[in-house]
């Protein structure tokens, strides 16, 4: 049987993707067709108008931008309504919407036409954080919702609709469709996992994200156990399945391998939450399993995605500059200018004896240096400081605030540096959100005292190369006699305090040991 679109649902639809497209997101949602319905002068606008639902509340709610021309849509014409149709393929994400929308509107006798009205049921029908944000402002529920539909029920032009939306079948099981939905799922999950582990082996090349993403396959075999692997096969229907249908045109569209690898990532935790929510009706040990996968795959998100964006921010800083004054033969503001001119790119501010005002007035100062060479400032210690003097980011140490607190102080715009003297405190700092490390101390150094435990030598520096790829700069005792050995080791980034500061020219020999950095 055909299924028809009203011209009104066919423009909420489009104007969900420009919204989504807006809004920077990859996937369209459905709280883009929420936002598009109460833009749009439709039957739905007309219902939400009604129940006090106004667009700004849902920009404002869901963090939603507008495209410039969707308070005017444009529509195609009756020439190309095929084209216009082709593209109504490509709504699959918004595939249970769109059968709840279907089976409203197939309610009445006479030819089924989904209007906008019946998208938002669909809207309301389906869980997610768009029906949550509806309920819990109290807003309607689906049987008033029902009633406003019969009220504003009229004719209306039906559009052809190119693809056939299937009814959800009273002859399957509850019970088969939920193993169904799970063996789908499953197989999603673990394609996506693959295509994010052939991203973190061949193009980022980090072991140490790698063995993480790893444990999700075993984490997923383990659950899928108390489903029953052999269950989920006998459920497998891919004949009758009106998901492999739809096509959509974001399936394909993968510009960069950036936007490729954040498709994935959100493939992998969309298809943990389905896990997460069938699973509840089958195996409750299933269900909490993959809800920790479902966690840690955010954290790991956020690990891999930090790896690349600040591989990219600091990728003309090979040498840190940190400033002690206490260090200085002619003082740390020659020292800093010098080091500069001679094409230092990231300066630490670290003293440890100034009064707050004294490091106040003296960073404010470093931060017109820095910025007029187009080199990034980071405050040790104190990120009230660094958001005072509007330094780029923070370094703190395993004995100071940890990286959550830093973060809220801070905001998410600036770096976040971590000291970590073993393995362990490398992998855990990349797992809290830092945005770049300190690995050391490489050699033996008077600058700072250490715990004789936490002396880490050209071992651990060789460690880290080996797993880690957010930056990182070995740390300790570096000059010009021993960089070789700590660019031997695997450092590709070093930071430096006495061997610059105290030096006669601290210019001269910045510049000599950025000339040892390899090409
Ligand atoms: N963290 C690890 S080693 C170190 C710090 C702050 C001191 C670096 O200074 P230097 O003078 O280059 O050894």
């Amino acid at each position: 049987m055909q299924h028809l679109l009203t011209a009104g649902a066919q423009r909420a639809l489009k104007q969900a993707e420009l919204i989504s497209r807006a809004s920077a997101e990859l996937e369209l949602d459905a709280v883009h067709l929420l936002a598009a319905l109460a833009c749009e002068e439709s039957r739905a606008a007309e219902i939400l108008q009604s129940h006090q639902v106004k667009l700004n509340m849902i920009l404002t709610e869901f963090q939603l931008e507008l495209p410039d021309d969707t308070l005017s849509p444009k529509i195609d014409g009756p020439d190309q309504s095929l084209e216009f149709s082709e593209a109504l393929h490509h709504f699959s994400s918004l595939g249970e919407i769109l059968n709840h929308a279907l089976k409203q509107a197939s309610q009445f006798e006479g030819p089924t036409e989904i209007g906008s009205e019946h998208l938002l049921y669909g809207l309301l029908a389906t869980s997610g954080r768009h029906s949550e944000w509806l309920s819990a402002h109290g807003i309607f529920s689906t049987e008033s919702l029902v009633d406003s539909i019969n009220d504003h029920r009229q004719a209306a032009d039906p559009i052809d609709v190119d693809f056939a939306l299937r009814t959800v079948s009273t002859t399957v099981s509850d019970h088969t469709n939920t193993l169904r939905t799970i063996d789908a799922a499953a197989n999603r999950l673990r394609e996506g996992l693959r295509v994010i582990e052939d991203y973190l082996r061949f193009t980022l090349d980090d072991a140490h994200l790698m063995e993480l993403l790893k444990t999700n396959r075993h984490h997923l075999a383990e659950a899928l156990k108390f489903i029953g692997q052999e269950s989920l096969i006998a459920s497998r229907d891919t004949l009758n399945d009106v998901g492999t249908n739809i096509s959509n045109t974001s399936e394909f569209d993968r510009q960069t391998m950036e936007h490729l690898l954040q498709a994935n990532l959100k493939r992998v935790q969309e298809a943990t939450r389905t896990l997460e929510e069938f699973s509840k009706l089958i195996s409750v040990e299933a269900a909490a399993i993959f809800k920790q996968m479902r966690y840690a795959l955010y954290t790991l998100e956020k690990s891999v995605l930090a790896c690349v964006h600040n591989q990219s921010r600091l990728k003309n800083c090979q040498l840190y500059l940190l400033v002690s004054e206490s260090l200085c033969h002619h003082g740390s503001g020659p020292a800093i200018r010098e080091s500069l001119a001679a094409g230092v790119g990231i300066v630490q501010i670290r003293e440890k004896e100034m009064t707050d005002r004294q490091l106040l007035e003296h960073g404010k100062r470093v931060r017109e240096w820095t910025r007029a060479a187009g080199a990034i400032l980071i405050m040790n210690d104190r990120p009230d400081l660094a958001v005072a003097i509007d330094a780029d980011g923070v370094h703190v140490g395993q004995e100071e605030l940890p990286v959550r607190e830093v973060r809220e102080i801070v905001g998410s715009r600036r770096l976040i540096g971590v000291s970590t003297h073993n393995i362990d405190q490398a992998r855990q700092a990349v797992l809290d959100g830092a945005d770049y490390l300190g690995v050391g101390p490489t050699f033996p150094t008077s600058t700072k005292t250490f715990a004789e435990h936490e002396y880490a030598g050209l071992n651990y520096v060789n460690q880290v190369a080996s797993e880690i790829t957010l930056p990182w700069f070995a740390i300790g005792g570096i000059d010009s006699d021993n960089l070789e050995k700590v660019l031997q080791a695997g450092a590709r980034r070093i930071a430096i305090s006495s061997a610059i500061c105290s030096h006669e020219h601290p210019g001269q020999i910045t510049r000599e040991l950025l000339n040892s950095f390899p090409d």
